[in-house]
């Protein structure tokens, strides 16, 4: 009898083929087609005075040079903005090509095409642009000053700004018997999959369809995006996404530039074409996240009770507005984590500044609203000397206040309303973990053999599976293969393990039988993608409504051939027999034939399809005639509302009294993401999103000097932890049912993330005794730190 698959730690089934160098990403698709390279603007603000590609026509091999006034019809238009929102105010897009004007280095120029990389990348050096440079906005504060403008209809370089508040935030604060301010920063960053974008199209022109392959995270957002911009019905276009090497929220459809571009040369030229994003390419033209200046006012009482909280940042939006506020309105909606901060108001400007883009990455404006949150808990704490868990604990939404709603919108427009969470439970598990109560002793240890060390600890939530919708297929084929397909792109979660765990339980099949397709529009047409943590929650929920119905439908037609009542059926590892008396069966893969008009059965030893023998009698189908021919189905789940994870963090830090070098000694996770599907594939989420926070909270940053240029767009000089730099992660987890979908599940894809920033900002503060406001922080900024305080 086969165990339950739900709830284990079943190996990845996807690791063998990809660990074994066996999986197709995007390059290694389209072999002998031609390839596409791209001359990108040098300046970050600039006219385009004139574009002079005959020098470049002289390679051998090119076939084509693009530049925007070759482009045709909505080719030629900007591109969509994907959100809109009524506080966007100067929604801004570029074009798939610059035309007139360039707002960030690494914008996309010229197409060129020819027959191989090596030759379109020398036939793009060989094109002269010739720009008149304007005046540049970098950073936020410059933005801020607003001395010069991006956007010359866009006064204050003000893209977006948003207020919201809840209750009288002016009297409370008045009222408060204690109050401080503090000023806040987090720099730009940017995620790094191994695996850049990438595109390959395929024209047939008989057919007069395209396929295309890409490293995307929604696979059906690009079929749409490229169907609208060439002008082609949705049945005439495919898209595929094949093994994609990572994507943390950077390979999300706006539509990409190169996504549009690539297609359309392939149909106009009747050729394959691919694209693949180099390293520096990643850098400089796909796009970056973080970057918030943040000021935030906390009125509490004397025992450091919220009473409260008036928030305002300014959010580095770079050159466009693809995705409307959808980052700082996450960080503003999601900042009061567990806590319940009395009166509330938040205010935001989203400032345009001569950068690439930004888009949501792994956290997803998360990451900015915890730093707020938890450095004003931590300073709150602080200014009364009140043990710094024990402040979070007083201010916690309580479990029996759930669902709890704060009266603020969320970015969908509903209300933002907390579904379920034991924040109590989860401190207590996070202070037994890391030893909180003993860290004192600890401490005074280390300093006796001269070492500096700091606890720093760091509370987050999370909306999580966000709809709209997801669907999930299920397919009993005659061989008793189920075939399973959802509209999820997949980029490393382990979606071919976890939803064919979920599938084999609910079907009562072994999970060896469960086949799992990801990002293919042939197999699901409608669907939304992988992003915002949602796939657990929506596909998972989709599948398992999906088999729900093949199973019910299994049961009615083996009930009908058994002579039994469907009650007294059960399924186990394929195999349908009556409860207590299993001699009495009927092979799942049998039923399959008998759902099928043809009766069509796979024969294992022939491995083909055979004539079914034996049940033939046109008098007697045995599918009765309200049913429908297959042992297939198709659902779709579709969420009122988001569901909320959370999570506590707390690490210790050691930082080198002479060099300023800091060193993580410990790292500890409780983690709540509802009822797990797997926890082995949780926790390896979790553990990532750590590595990726520890990035963001010491290494990496993007440096750009005052022209606009990006210092450090190499792994020369972006500097990511390696294995060495990052923490064993002990991990442990709370399991609070969402109660809003059936599975009782929320997202755990970026939770890992969020609150890094914030633990180890407040570790290093509890070494120093200074505070530390601008993260991330390098062994030279805290040894100047240290300077500055030693002076004051
Ligand atoms: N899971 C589970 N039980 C739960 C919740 C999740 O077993 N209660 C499993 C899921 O089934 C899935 C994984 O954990 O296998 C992550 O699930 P989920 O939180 O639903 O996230 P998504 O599947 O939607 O993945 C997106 C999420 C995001 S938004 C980013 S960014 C991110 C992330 O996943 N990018 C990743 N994790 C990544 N992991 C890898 N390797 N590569 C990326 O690009």
């Amino acid at each position: 009898m086969s165990t339950r698959q739900f709830g284990e730690r079943v190996q990845r089934r996807e690791d063998p083929r990809l660990l074994t160098g066996n999986g197709r990403y995007l390059d290694d698709l389209g072999l002998g087609a031609l390839s596409a390279a791209f001359v990108r603007s040098p300046h970050a603000h600039a006219r385009i005075v004139d574009i002079d590609i005959d020098d470049a026509w002289e390679v051998d091999g090119v076939e084509a040079i693009y530049t925007w006034e070759d482009l045709t019809g909505r080719v030629a238009e900007p591109l969509p903005v994907l959100i809109p929102h009524p506080a966007l105010t100067h929604p801004r897009t570029g074009y798939c090509l610059a035309k007139d004007e360039v707002n960030h280095v690494g914008e996309a120029v010229v197409m060129v095409i020819a027959r191989d990389r090596y030759l379109a990348e020398d036939a793009a050096q060989r094109i002269r642009v010739t720009y008149e440079s304007l005046p540049v906005v970098v950073g936020v504060e410059a933005a801020r000053a607003a001395q010069t403008l991006v956007h010359d209809d866009a006064p204050g370089n003000i893209a977006a700004h948003l207020l919201q508040e809840v209750g009288d935030v002016t009297a409370a604060m008045e009222a408060a018997p204690n109050t401080l301010t503090i000023d806040l920063e987090i720099e730009r960053s940017a995620c790094m999959p191994m695996e850049g974008k990438g595109v390959f199209a395929r024209w047939d022109a008989d057919e007069g369809s395209l396929r295309i392959y890409s490293s995307t995270q929604t696979s059906t957002g690009v079929r749409a995006a490229v169907a609208a911009k060439l002008g082609m019905p949705l049945a005439k276009v495919e898209c595929i996404a094949p093994d994609v090497g990572g994507g943390f929220g950077v390979k999300i459809m706006h539509p990409w530039p190169e996504e549009v571009l690539v297609p359309w040369a392939a149909r106009l030229l009747g050729r394959d074409v691919k694209w693949t994003e180099d390293r520096r390419e990643h850098f400089i033209s796909s796009s970056h996240e973080r970057g918030q200046l943040q000021q935030v006012t906390v009125g509490f009482d004397d025992d450091g009770h919220l009473l409260a909280l008036d928030v305002q940042f300014w959010h580095d939006n770079g050159a466009y507005t693809p995705y409307g506020i959808i980052v700082p309105i996450i960080t503003a909606t999601q900042l009061l984590g567990p806590y319940k901060p009395g009166a509330y108001r938040v205010e935001f400007w989203s400032l345009f500044t001569n950068t690439v883009l930004v888009t949501p990455y792994r956290g997803a404006g998360r990451p900015q609203g915890c730093y707020a949150m938890e450095r004003t808990m931590d300073a709150v704490a602080a200014h009364l000397g009140i043990d710094r868990a024990e402040v979070r604990a007083r201010n916690f939404i309580q479990p029996e206040e759930m669902p709890y709603d704060h009266g603020l919108m969320f970015q969908d427009g509903r209300p933002l309303k907390y579904d379920s969470g034991d924040f109590p439970a989860s401190l207590a598990k996070l202070k037994a973990l890391v030893g909180w109560d003993d860290f004192a002793a600890y401490r005074e240890e280390a300093a006796a053999q001269g070492r500096r060390v700091g606890l720093g600890i760091g509370c987050y939530v999370e909306g999580t599976g966000v709809g709209p919708y997801e669907g999930g297929h299920v397919h009993v084929e005659t061989s008793g293969r189920v075939n399973v397909a959802t509209g999820l792109t997949t980029q490393g979660q382990g979606h071919q393990t976890v939803l064919a765990q979920i599938v084999a339980d609910e079907l009562g099949v072994r999970i060896e039988d469960v086949h799992v397709t990801t990002g293919d529009t042939r197999r699901m047409a409608y669907a939304v993608g992988t992003f915002a943590s949602r796939g657990a929650v929506m596909s998972g929920n989709a599948v398992a409504l999906a088999a729900k119905a093949v199973r019910a439908k299994a049961l009615r037609i083996a009930a009908d051939a058994l002579e039994v009542s469907a009650d007294d059926l059960q399924i186990e590892d394929g195999v349908i027999s009556v409860k207590g008396a299993p001699g009495t069966s009927i092979a799942l893969s049998t039923v399959a034939v008998l759902s099928n008009p043809l009766r069509y059965a796979f024969d294992e030893s022939s491995k083909a399809a055979t004539q079914f023998a034996g049940t033939f009698d046109p008098d007697k189908p045995p599918v009765a005639d309200d049913e429908e021919p297959g042992l297939e189905g198709q659902d779709f789940y579709s969420p009122t509302q988001a569901t909320f994870a959370n999570g506590m963090h707390a690490a210790i830090v050691e930082t080198d009294p002479v060099t300023a070098e800091i060193r993580i000694l410990r790292y500890c996770v409780i983690h709540d993401c509802g009822v797990m599907i797997n926890p082995m594939i949780v926790e390896g989420q979790v553990h990532g999103g750590v590595a990726q926070g520890v990035g963001g909270a010491l290494y990496e940053r993007m440096a750009y000097d005052e022209s606009g240029q990006l210092l450090n767009a190499s792994f020369m000089d972006f500097l990511m932890p390696y294995a060495s730099e990052v923490p064993h992660v002990e991990t442990d987890h709370l399991e609070t049912p969402s109660p809003l979908n059936p599975l009782g599940l929320k997202g755990a894809g970026e939770a890992g993330t969020i609150p890094v920033t914030a633990v180890i900002a407040s570790a290093i503060e509890d070494a120093e005794g200074f505070p530390v406001r601008s993260m991330p922080i390098s062994p030279s900024e805290l040894w100047e730190l240290r300077r500055m305080h030693a002076q004051s």
